[in-house]
C-alpha cells in the first residue's frame, strides 16, 4: 500500500510538466445578429485571451453556423437557443463533428410578443385565438386587411409563415432586416400606443424597457416541426409556438477538447444566468457601449463570476 501510494504521487508529480498546453491556432468565435451573443462572445473571448490563447472573431450566418463547427472552421458557440436553433444543432449532432458542451442557467423563450398597451386594445391577449380576432388592429397599408407580425431577420429561421398557415391566421408575416428594426417598430408605436406584435425574446434587454407579454400559441411538442400529426392541425408542421421555457446550450468543435483542453475545459464551466444575459444587452442596446467595451465593463463587474471558471479555479 505505502508503496503503490509513493508511486503514485511520484507519477503525479511527473505528470505535471506534461500537461498539454493550448494550441496557439486561433479560437474561432462566430458573432451573430443580436446583442447579447455578440457581447458574450466578447467575454468569452476575452477570458481566453487572458489565458494565452489567440482568438479570432468571425460574423457569420446564425444558421450555418453549425456546419461550419462541424467541419471545424469555427470553434465553438456560444448561444444555442432551442427556439431559433434547435433543429439545425440536432441536425448536425446527428451529422458528428459537433459537441454539446452543456447548458446556460438560462432558461429561454423566443416568440410573437406585444408591448403592453396593445393588450388595452386586444383584451383577450395573450391567447392567440384572441389575437387572430384582433388582425385588423394589426393591418397597415402593406399588409391590406390583414394584420402584420414582423418576424426576425430571415437567419432565425421562425418559420412565422408556416405557423400561420398551418393555424389559418388572418396575419401577413413580414421579416426585419435586423434586429433594431424590432426595436425601432415597438418604440415608433410606443407614443401613440398602437398595437403591434413583433418577434422577441427572453433574456433580452426589452424586458427592463418595455412591459409585454409573449403570445400564447399550442404548446409546443417535440416533432411538432418534424410530425404533421403534432400540434391541433393534423395535415400541417408548425401548428405550436416556440418552447416556453427553451434551453441556452454551448457547442463546440469535436476537436476542441484535444486542440485547446484549457479553453475546453472553461467552455464546459460557463454558466450565464437570465439576469446575466439581458444586461449584456442592456450594455449595448440601451447604453449604447461598442460590444468590446461591454464585455470588458462586464468582466470588470462580475470577477466572481467567471474567476471561478479558470483553471485551478475552484467550481
Ligand atoms: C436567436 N434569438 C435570440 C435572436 O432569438
Amino acid at each position: 500500500m505505502k508503496n503503490q501510494l509513493a508511486i503514485g504521487l511520484t507519477i503525479g508529480a511527473l505528470a505535471l510538466p506534461v500537461h498539454a498546453a493550448d494550441s496557439s491556432d486561433p479560437i474561432v468565435i462566430p458573432i451573430h445578429n443580436w446583442s447579447s451573443q455578440i457581447v458574450m462572445s466578447n467575454v468569452v473571448g476575452q477570458i481566453l485571451e487572458s489565458m494565452g490563447n489567440n482568438v479570432e472573431f468571425v460574423t457569420t450566418d446564425s444558421q450555418a453556423v453549425y456546419e461550419s463547427i462541424r467541419l471545424g472552421d469555427v470553434t465553438l458557440e456560444l448561444e444555442v437557443w432551442e427556439g431559433a436553433f434547435g433543429a439545425s444543432f440536432r441536425a448536425a449532432l446527428e451529422k458528428g463533428g459537433i459537441v454539446d458542451v452543456g447548458n446556460h442557467d438560462a432558461v429561454t423563450r423566443e416568440d410573437w410578443w406585444y408591448p403592453m398597451w396593445t393588450k388595452e386594445a386586444c383584451p383577450g391577449l395573450p391567447d392567440w385565438k384572441a389575437l387572430n380576432d384582433c388582425a385588423e388592429l394589426f393591418a397597415t397599408a402593406e399588409t391590406g386587411g390583414k394584420g402584420r407580425y414582423l418576424d426576425g431577420p430571415v437567419d432565425w429561421l421562425k418559420h412565422a409563415q408556416e405557423r400561420v398557415d398551418a393555424l389559418d391566421m388572418n396575419f401577413t408575416v413580414i421579416n426585419a432586416g435586423s434586429a433594431a428594426a424590432l426595436w425601432a417598430e415597438i418604440g415608433a408605436a410606443e407614443a401613440d400606443k398602437k398595437p403591434v406584435v413583433v418577434f422577441n425574446w427572453t433574456p433580452n434587454f426589452a424586458e427592463a424597457v418595455w412591459p409585454g407579454e409573449f403570445v400564447e400559441f399550442p404548446a409546443w411538442e417535440d416533432g411538432c416541426d418534424k410530425d404533421p400529426a403534432v400540434g391541433p392541425n393534423p395535415d400541417a408542421l408548425y401548428d405550436c409556438g416556440n418552447p416556453a421555457n427553451g434551453y441556452l446550450k454551448k457547442a463546440a468543435w469535436e476537436g476542441m477538447e484535444e486542440k485547446w483542453p484549457d479553453a475546453f475545459g472553461v467552455l464546459s464551466k460557463i454558466s450565464f444566468t437570465n439576469a446575466q444575459i439581458a444586461q449584456m444587452a442592456v450594455l449595448v442596446d440601451v447604453e449604447e457601449m461598442e460590444p468590446d467595451e461591454a464585455a470588458a465593463v462586464w468582466l470588470e463587474d462580475n470577477e466572481d463570476v467567471w474567476k471561478e471558471w479558470l483553471p485551478g479555479g475552484s467550481s
